[in-house]
């Protein structure tokens, strides 16, 4: 993974080298949805708009990537933002009693 450069550090401003800090970037994951037989198109379109921020278009385009290839990509984030993504949106969909599934996966 490539390391963050940090412009002009501590060279008082005539930068002939960059400075390196050693922070990372933090690892990515994506939240991925899977394809079922019986979780409303609609119900996968406003968890996309309301959880994962997506536009209409966006989330409904998602929606049915998922619906005819079997899995899409809902959103990618750092590790515990995915895993609360997937709580959110696997017991929204138990209430309303669908078995929508998600997973995560390396990005
Ligand atoms: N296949 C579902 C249907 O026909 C729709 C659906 C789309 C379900 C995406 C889950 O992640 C999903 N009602």
């Amino acid at each position: 993974m490539a390391e963050r450069r940090d412009d002009d550090v501590g060279t008082g401003g005539a930068v002939k080298e960059r400075a390196r800090t050693n922070a990372k970037e933090p690892a990515l994951f994506n939240v991925v949805l899977l394809n079922d037989d019986y979780t409303p198109m609609q119900f996968v379109v406003d968890v996309l708009e309301q959880v994962f921020q997506k536009s209409p278009a966006e989330a409904y385009r998602i929606m049915m990537q998922v619906h005819l290839n079997g899995r899409g990509v809902a959103g990618i984030y750092p590790w515990e933002v995915a895993e609360t993504k997937i709580d959110t949106v696997l017991s929204r969909a138990r209430e309303d009693g669908y078995p929508l599934q998600a997973t995560i996966e390396d990005a």
